[in-house]
């Protein structure tokens, strides 16, 4: 177990209730002790019993009559800690400078300053998780939804992880199997494996797709979905951006052309998360501002995970209906990689609808009057939740790392039936088994170096 005590601030620099300090290593009680008295001015955190909560002062070790501030103290001993080391977290007044100097005085008592994830890195390091459940730690920080929160939280659990263990000691067994066949043959015999091992590797195989898959939709529960607002000038883009968001954002004129630089702001539609993007109206223009407004539309549909189409429904009223749409139809083959939604807005003024096969959901809608909102979720869900949403026990891959785990190991597990069909030695055959396993490990943080680990606990925040 690492010998240096670190510590830092666990909670967030701004100025609320109580802010904590956590401190974690063989020293914390020791170092806290010293620091921190009871009312009566005794310091009494030597020998209390784990999982206990003390209050006190911290003081000035030079001069204990000052008190540095008013707080709780609690003590949880190794191995019931969150590190698996002694953890002792300050619950003092929540001040960004009061927690500030409570942490000084804490790393004058003989703390080190603790490295980003270096808590969550302790407790992968001292076996209290694996590395996908410290990962999901982060996550559940980091998570903006119900349903990205439940995925972390799924992860956090061990779902994930007993998942791949579950595979791991499937391929184990076969490796292990191939090679004592190989080694005594005479007793174990390797006929009729082929066919066993096909059966196995389809099993593993639709596994690790299945994960991979969960991945795409996980992508857009923890990031949210990109997606832009694109259409002909005045067609009520702006206006649906605020519908959307709820407030006045964007500007709304009559004037077509309003919109000229691209305006971008995260919103949450219930359980949906979108990162939206207003854009200015495609048209051709001489208007050099309004043209790089144009162009950075593009663009941004370009990026995008999902275009929202906005229509201009009432334009029909006054102009052939075929020409509301046809510059609507070349756009939408710009882009026709994407996924998309039609809005057919204004429906408020004309009901008459465009007799035209759009290449997308469409949606009748009024950002005037909220018509077409709900159903705006519900096709949005559909798209890019379906099948995550509904079955709580699903596991959603949210970790790029992980994703890319799996794709080494289905490829390990693609060669190994290509060895197969083949007819290859055996040899070959363990060799890919041995690789798949180790890309699987690497998920739950087996045979993976220091480096990586600290480079992956890195990206967590100060005091986790
Ligand atoms: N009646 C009605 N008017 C709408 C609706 N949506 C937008 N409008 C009006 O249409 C006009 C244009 O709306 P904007 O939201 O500025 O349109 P835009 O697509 O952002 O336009 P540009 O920024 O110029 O590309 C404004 O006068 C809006 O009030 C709607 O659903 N019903
Ligand atoms: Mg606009």
């Amino acid at each position: 177990m690492n010998s240096e005590t670190i510590a830092a601030i666990s909670t967030a620099l701004s100025e609320s209730g109580i802010g904590i300090i956590r401190v974690s290593g063989s020293e914390a009680v020791d170092i806290v002790n010293k620091i921190f008295v009871s009312p009566g001015g005794r310091h009494i955190l030597k020998d209390v019993a784990s999982h206990t909560i003390h209050y006190g002062f911290i003081v000035d070790p030079r001069d204990e009559s000052i008190h540095i501030d008013e707080c709780l103290v609690s003590v949880m001993l190794s191995p019931r800690s969150f590190t698996a080391e002694d953890v002792v977290e300050i619950n003092c007044h929540g001040g960004v400078f009061v927690v500030k100097k409570v942490l000084s005085t804490v790393l004058s008592a003989g703390a080190r300053l603790a490295e980003p994830g270096e808590f969550s890195k302790r407790a992968f390091l001292n076996g209290r998780l694996d590395l996908s459940e410290a990962e999901a730690v982060m996550d559940v920080i980091s998570s903006k939804s119900d349903s990205s929160l439940k995925a972390s939280l799924n992860q956090l659990s061990g779902n994930i992880s007993s998942k791949i263990r579950d595979i791991r000691k499937d391929i184990l067994y076969n490796i292990a199997f191939i090679e004592s066949a190989l080694d005594d043959p005479e007793h174990i015999s390797l006929d009729g494996f082929s066919e066993k091992l096909y059966g196995l590797l389809e099993v593993w195989l639709s596994e690790i797709d299945k994960l991979i898959r969960s991945n795409d939709s996980g992508r857009f529960l923890r990031e949210g979905i990109g997606t832009v607002l694109l259409g002909k000038p005045n067609a009520g883009k702006s206006s649906v951006m605020n519908l959307l968001l709820g407030e006045d954002r964007a500007i709304v004129t009559d004037i077509a052309g309003t919109t000229r630089d691209t305006l971008e702001e995260y919103i949450r539609l219930d359980d949906i998360g979108l990162n939206l993007i207003d854009t200015a109206g495609i048209r051709d223009t001489d208007n050099a501002v309004e043209q790089i407004g144009v162009e950075r539309a593009r663009k941004a549909a370009e990026n995008a995970d999902l275009i929202i189409y906005v229509v201009d429904n009432s334009e029909a009223d006054s102009c052939n209906v075929s020409d509301v749409t046809i510059g609507y139809l070349d756009i939408m083959k710009e882009f026709s990689d994407k996924k998309g939604i039609v809005l057919l807005n204004k429906i408020d003024i004309s009901r008459d609808l465009p007799d035209i096969d759009f290449p997308y959901p469409v949606i009748e809608f009024s950002a005037k009057t909220g018509e077409g909102f709900e159903r705006l979720k519900e096709t949005i869900s559909d798209m890019f939740y379906s099948g995550i949403k509904n079955d709580s026990d699903e596991i959603v891959i949210t970790n790029m790392r992980h994703r890319q785990c799996l794709e080494e190991s289905r490829n390990s597990l693609i060669n190994v039936r290509n060895s197969l069909d083949n007819d290859m030695e055996e040899d070959f055959l363990s060799i890919d088994l041995m690789d798949a396993y180790s890309s699987l490990g690497k998920i739950i943080g087996e045979d993976i170096d220091d480096d990586l680990a600290t480079e992956i606990f890195s990206k967590f925040c100060l005091g986790k």
